[in-house]
């Protein structure tokens, strides 16, 4: 079967692009430009036709490259031609005519990349996420795994599990031989390393998943502060309701910011105040939980503000920032937690550019080394931790007395970091990845 599919954005724009993947890509584009000879990875500058009537579709370039050195390893060819909604619609169109050509699904061509060895699963997932990275952070971390810095890691824990179990199996096997008894030792001491280095790893704080998904930054504080104000602010747009009544915001109103290169998911809440209405407690109660949860948060005070409620003083630590809000008011520097506050107006735009360049500095300080950050899912944590599991198992066990059940230790753990990168047992999660990606990739 053939695949098609447009993989630049929907026009009109200058340019679309229309990739086609298969092994009768030369067949079809030989019949679409009624061209003989079609140059590998060169460009060729061609008229395209509907076979159907010998009509003009339009003129463009096409890339062809022959398999195995394409995107998906199959031969695959693409168009390049003008983007708009009339020329992609009757080119694709022309397309699903031909014989054994059908839409590709989304994440395809990279589902057929990985299948064909062109890249490992955790490459796959990186180009999706580099597709979708909305900020500099997201860009680099998607970057970094794509080269393979985290699939060569895995790779080499991997090898090392491999050969211990080799010795195990080899102690099995030869029994009565030659193999020394300290074999054995030997294998627990590079398990008992291989424990410790995903252990470590494991320890990362999840900035990878963070970096993907956005940092969680709230603002908590007092009823009437300025909370929702300042959430429109940084987010540039009325997200939330902004009144002079003090209770006004009861749910979490979530915005998604790209804060100079750091993702970061912004939560407005309910000021925390002794209430007595049901509806308004349950906000406070939603704002406590998310402030636990949060990466960083932003502590709002009205600066003229005498007495600040012992719940919203619990929140001050050091994963948080005291902002001291409305200073076009007042300007009393009263009060012990206003020492290392910041004074911001967020109705003069005062020390905003300050407040923001506060919040990058806490939350770079929690991004300890982006370049050792190997786990950048869930999927990968839950493998880890899967393994690590088979791992202490193993050596829990006196292995000479209960060898055969060691060794198949080994081999589960084994099966599990081979599960991030793709090797063994894939089948179930593949569909899973490739389903987050867009048509044409
Ligand atoms: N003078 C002054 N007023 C402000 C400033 N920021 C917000 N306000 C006003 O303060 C009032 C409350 O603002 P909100 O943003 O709704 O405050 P909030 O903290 O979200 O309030 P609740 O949701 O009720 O807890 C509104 O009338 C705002 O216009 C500021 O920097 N200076
Ligand atoms: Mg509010």
């Amino acid at each position: 079967m053939n695949i098609y599919a447009l993989s630049s954005g929907r026009g009109p724009s200058g340019i679309a692009i229309i990739r086609l993947s298969g092994k009768d890509t030369l067949k079809i584009c030989q019949v679409i430009t009624k061209e003989n000879i079609i140059k590998n990875k060169e460009v060729n500058l061609f008229k395209f036709y509907d076979p159907s009537t010998n009509n003009l579709i339009d003129e463009g370039l096409l890339l062809f490259f022959q398999s195995p050195n394409s995107y998906t390893g199959d031969d695959l060819a693409e168009f390049h031609i003008h983007g708009s909604n009339a020329v992609i619609s009757l080119f694709l169109d022309v397309l699903s005519k031909q014989a054994n050509c059908r839409m590709a699904e989304p994440g395809e061509f990279t589902k057929i990349a990985f299948q064909n060895n062109k890249i490992d699963l955790l490459e796959a997932e990186s180009i999706g996420d580099l597709i979708h990275s909305e900020t500099e952070l997201q860009r680099q971390q998607a970057l970094r795994f794509i080269q393979g810095n985290a699939s060569n890691y895995y790779n080499s824990l991997r090898d090392k599990l491999i050969k211990s179990l080799a010795y195990i199996e080899a102690k099995i096997d030869f029994a009565e031989d030659d193999i020394p008894d300290t074999v054995l030792k030997d294998v627990h001491t590079a398990i008992e390393e291989i424990y410790k280095e995903i252990k470590k790893t494991l320890e990362d704080q999840r900035v990878g998943e963070k970096i993907r998904e956005g940092f969680k930054v709230s603002i908590i504080g007092e009823v009437n502060a300025g909370k929702s104000s300042l959430l429109n602010l940084l987010s540039k747009r009325n997200a939330a309701i902004v009144s002079e009544e003090k209770g006004t915001t009861r749910d979490i109103i979530e915005v998604y910011l790209n804060l100079d290169g750091y993702p970061v998911i912004l939560a407005d809440t309910a000021g925390i105040r002794e209430s007595e209405n049901n509806i308004e407690k349950k906000g406070i109660e939603l704002a406590i939980n998310r402030s636990k949860e949060s990466d960083l948060n932003l502590i709002i005070i009205d600066n003229s503000s005498k007495q600040v409620d012992k719940k919203i003083l619990d929140l001050i630590n050091q994963d948080s920032i005291v902002v001291l809000n409305k200073s076009d008011v007042s300007n009393d520097n009263s009060g012990e937690y206003k020492n290392n506050g910041i004074l911001i107006s967020v109705k003069n735009n005062k020390n905003i550019d300050k407040l923001i360049d506060l919040i990058k500095d806490k939350l770079s300080k929690k991004i300890i080394d982006t370049k050792n950050i190997l786990v950048s899912r869930e999927r990968h944590r839950n493998k880890l931790n899967l393994c690590l599991l088979e791992l202490e198992k193993f050596l829990e066990k006196k292995q000479s007395k209960e060898i055969e059940l060691a060794a198949e230790d080994l081999r589960m753990a084994t099966r599990h970091l081979g599960a991030i990168i793709g090797k063994v047992d894939v089948e179930e999660i593949l569909g899973s990845i490739f389903k987050d990606f867009c048509i044409g990739k």
